[in-house]
């Protein structure tokens, strides 16, 4: 459904590498449709339920410093098949197996340092959406190019 929703965030490092502005270019000149946008350094707890699947890993407690460490910029994301293509847009989770031309091919090196998150599915993106927006927080608007962007 082009009303397909998925949460995107550049994560710290990103912030400081100075990427948000290719982030956002990226989402925008595919033709998808930003409904929401904010930075924020999360507070742990936050960070405890956004990866709680991954609660008990090896990688967990340095994950959720890395990601606290500094200002994230939050985003939604809206359009037809959002989810699948938003990931294919990021990358492999590990950087060194993603395609160069995606985000994490272009800009990073190791997992640990993966620049960008997006949901890996329906289900998670509605619960990521709640997580780290409000409903108010979250803009309805007419996209005016969409008629040229669908068929
Ligand atoms: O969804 P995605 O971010 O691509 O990967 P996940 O398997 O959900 O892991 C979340 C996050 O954890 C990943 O982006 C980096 C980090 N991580 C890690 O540091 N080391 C691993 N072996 C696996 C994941
Ligand atoms: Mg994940």
């Amino acid at each position: 459904a082009k009303n397909e929703r998925t949460f995107i965030m550049v994560k710290p490092d990103g912030v400081q590498r100075g990427v948000v502005g290719d982030v956002l270019h990226r989402f925008e000149r595919r033709g998808y449709k930003l409904v929401a946008l904010k930075m924020i350094q999360a507070p742990k707890v936050l960070l405890e339920s956004h990866y709680a699947e991954h609660k008990g890993k090896k990688f967990y407690e340095p994950l959720l410093t890395y990601i606290g460490s500094g200002p994230v910029v939050a985003m939604v994301w809206e359009g037809l098949n959002i989810v699948s293509v938003g990931r294919k847009m990021l990358g492999a989770t590990d950087p060194a197996k993603s395609e160069p031309g995606t985000i994490r091919g272009d800009y990073g090196i190791v997992t640990g340092r993966n620049i960008v998150h997006g949901s890996d599915s329906e289900t998670s993106a509605q619960r990521e959406i709640d997580l780290w927006f409000r409903p108010d927080e979250i803009n309805q608007w007419p996209h005016t190019a969409e008629k040229w962007i669908y068929e």
